[in-house]
């Protein structure tokens, strides 16, 4: 069907609008005891950082000549309690909204964001895309106030059609991997669009699309990936989509991609472009670069030439493999050879090898590990980030506990080696949909006790994450998952305590916090067996304001995960250089792509004659749009 025309306007103006949302839209007004859940990550548990994927959106539509704007609303309203999301939305007039829905914990905000988009836009298109917006995209469609969804794992080329229909005509049924409304209120699936074979075109994230996006709409704070970067300026490069291990609770593994995005190989980043990014973020960072994904499933070819072409042109900042089996000597070797500093992260898992090969990685020996990481240190690692993790299939309450005594065999046997950095995290909040174990959950000793997105939306809103979880396990109820999570991180802080590598002030503060979570969530469960009404919700609303105080205090594993910065920022001159190149492409885009877009499409808009709104859904298809005050006592 053919939407009513949207023309590109002005030389500036943006043409798509992408929204990242919180996870929990009203997380300013209601006070949520998430506990660990951000505590592997970099983000707070608003998970205020977007896709990489939305620049990679943004620069190749900048080549059609539309311009993109990002806006990481999450970001914004978790580092100024005033902002106004309804007053900036309001004021922002794009052909199309989009809001990503990649990760699950974004269910919540990001129908939210949809709600406040249609409030003051009801005539412009909503889509939404990423991962979960993949996997639930016909529940999505149903929503009212999502008119489109963009499926699969690479949109780039598939947007850059919308966007061409949006703006200078055509069909909604020629966008690959488009669900959509058509106006009779049928919702149309299009055919899915090809999974690209490499990323050859798609760096992950574009830094020089943010970089042009900071100077054409003069707000840096817009694309700020996550609250404390400008302190801590940390950068990523993604190097695949799609994963060649098939991890049993991972959405992203080899299954998971056949199942949501009907990928079935991954698609790397070739080494020699993979090299360009990093020299890219070394013209305005020198801190510390995370490789995401291993780097060695793309084959020793690849992983040859990306420490050969670094070899030949030296870089100074620190490289942070993420690596899914233990580096053999030759890759330390050549890290060692290529790179000023360099280290790994490792989550093994499990200190059990058969619940590691029953999870899908790491499945070699306890010793073979420890062979690995004593080879890592004596060819000079800066830091090994060990990982292990609770939920696991086949895990026990012992099991789990367990692994602060393989913590403490690590620390003996590398004599304390300081180097090497211990963590636990549980599964939370949620199993992955399209996971192996998501999707055959017996098959795994998983029972899961949510499967809709609204089920998961609306766990989103609980008083605390134990409520959130998706899940339990055969071993482990969800009341063990969080004993277990809190029994780890007050044995672990105890060993690093004894250890010497934290202060016996900052152990008694992680004791007491855990025990005063321990004790909110016991009076929250007490809270909720009580009859619906208001002396339930007076209880809650009770232990929500000692969560608010519990909240506020920092968690000690998420500092812990923090690199050394050492001169975050590149030289100036560096810097000034790359902005000055970027400013010249800008203007010569402006130039060549932009104004030639204007001239077409304002032409398309006069040849139109007729047009056809994007249909309202189905009165019966739709999920009525839920106020959020009805749900678990503020
Ligand atoms: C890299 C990565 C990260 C990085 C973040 C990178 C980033 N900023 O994007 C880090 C390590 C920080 C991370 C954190 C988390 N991650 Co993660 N992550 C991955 C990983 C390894 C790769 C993701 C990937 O391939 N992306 C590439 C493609 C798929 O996405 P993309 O290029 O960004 O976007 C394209 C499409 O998705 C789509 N798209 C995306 N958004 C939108 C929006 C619109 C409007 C449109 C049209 C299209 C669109 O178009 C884009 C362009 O082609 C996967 C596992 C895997 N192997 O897939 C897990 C994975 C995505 N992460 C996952 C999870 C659960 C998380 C956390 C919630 C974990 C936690 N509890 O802390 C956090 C969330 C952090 C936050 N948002 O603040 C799950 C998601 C499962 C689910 N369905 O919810 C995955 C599948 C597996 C896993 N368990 O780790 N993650």
């Amino acid at each position: 069907m053919t939407p009513p025309l949207r023309p590109a306007r002005g030389l500036l103006a943006a043409d798509l609008v992408l929204l990242h949302p919180p996870a929990q839209y009203d997380f300013r007004r209601r006070d949520t005891l998430f506990g660990p859940v951000s505590d592997a990550v970099p983000s707070t548990p608003v998970f205020e950082m977007y896709p990489v994927g939305l620049t990679s959106i943004g620069a190749r539509l900048e080549r059609d000549g539309y311009n993109v704007r990002l806006v990481n609303l999450a970001c914004r309203m978790l580092r100024d309690p005033a902002y106004d999301v309804d007053a900036v939305v309001r004021r922002l007039d794009p052909a199309l909204f989009g809001i990503d829905l990649h990760w699950l914990v974004h269910a919540h905000g990001a129908l939210a964001v949809a709600d406040v988009v249609k409030r003051w836009h009801p005539e412009t298109p909503v889509i939404v895309g990423g991962i979960s917006a993949t996997y639930f995209h016909r529940e999505l469609i149903a929503h009212p106030h999502v008119d489109l969804v963009m499926r699969g794992d690479s949109t780039e080329e598939a947007m850059a059609v919308l966007m061409r229909v949006l703006c200078l005509g055509g069909s909604l049924a020629d966008v690959p991997g488009l669900t959509w409304k058509a106006a009779d209120g049928r919702v149309v699936e299009n055919a899915p669009a090809p999974t690209p074979r490499d990323l050859g075109a798609t760096a992950l994230p574009d830094y020089e699309y943010v970089i042009r996006s900071v100077l054409r709409h003069r707000s840096l704070a817009d694309v700020v990936p996550y609250a404390d970067w400008p302190r801590y300026p940390m950068t990523g490069l993604l190097t695949s989509r799609g994963c060649a291990f098939d991890c049993a609770v991972c959405g992203g593994s080899a299954s998971a991609g056949r199942c949501i995005s009907g990928r079935d190989r991954p698609a790397y980043r070739p080494a020699d472009a993979l090299v360009r990014d990093i020299r890219t973020v070394g013209r305005f960072s020198r801190g510390p670069i995370i490789l995401l994904n291993d780097v060695r499933m793309a084959g020793a070819g690849h992983t040859r030439r990306f420490f050969d072409l670094l070899r030949a042109r030296p870089i100074a900042n620190e490289l942070v493999f993420e690596l899914f089996a233990p580096p053999g000597t030759p890759f330390l070797a050549a890290a060692a050879d290529a790179l000023p500093r360099f280290s790994l992260q490792l989550s093994i898992e499990s200190q059990r090898q058969d619940l590691r090969r029953r999870f899908g990685k790491f499945a070699c020996s306890n010793e073979v590990i420890e062979r690995s990481l004593a080879e890592a240190l004596r060819h000079g690692v800066g830091r090994v980030d060990l990982f292990f993790m609770i939920g696991l299939p086949g895990q026990t309450y012992r099991d789990a506990v367990g692994c602060v005594d393989y913590c403490r065999h690590l620390l003996d046997r590398f004599a304390g080696d300081r180097r090497i950095q211990l963590f636990v995290t549980p599964l939370t909040p949620f199993l992955d949909p399209g996971s192996p174990a998501f999707e055959r959950p017996e098959a795994h000793g998983y029972s899961l006790r949510r499967r809709t997105l609204e089920e998961h939306r609306h766990a989103l809103t609980a008083p605390t994450w134990k409520q959130m979880l998706n899940y339990e396990t055969a071993a482990m109820s969800a009341d063990e998952i969080v004993d277990a999570t809190y029994e780890c991180y007050e044995r672990l802080a105890e060993l690093k305590r004894d250890a010497g590598r934290i202060a016996p002030a900052e152990c008694t503060a992680v004791l007491a916090r855990s025990r005063e979570a321990r004790a909110v969530m016991r009076d929250v469960d007490a809270a909720l067996a009580r009859p619906a009404g208001t002396e339930r919700d007076g209880l809650v609303a009770a232990a929500r304001r000692r969560i608010h105080t519990l909240q506020e205090q920092k968690s000690a594993a998420a500092e812990e995960l923090k690199w050394a910065m050492p001169g975050s920022f590149a030289a100036p001159l560096a810097t000034a250089r790359l902005v000055a190149g970027l400013v010249g492409t800008e203007l010569w885009r402006l130039a060549t792509r932009r104004v030639p877009l204007l001239m077409r499409s304002a032409r398309a808009a006069a040849a139109r004659t007729t047009s056809q709104a994007i249909a309202p859904p189905p009165a019966t298809a739709a999920t009525p749009v839920r106020s959020h005050s009805e749900e678990w006592a503020r």
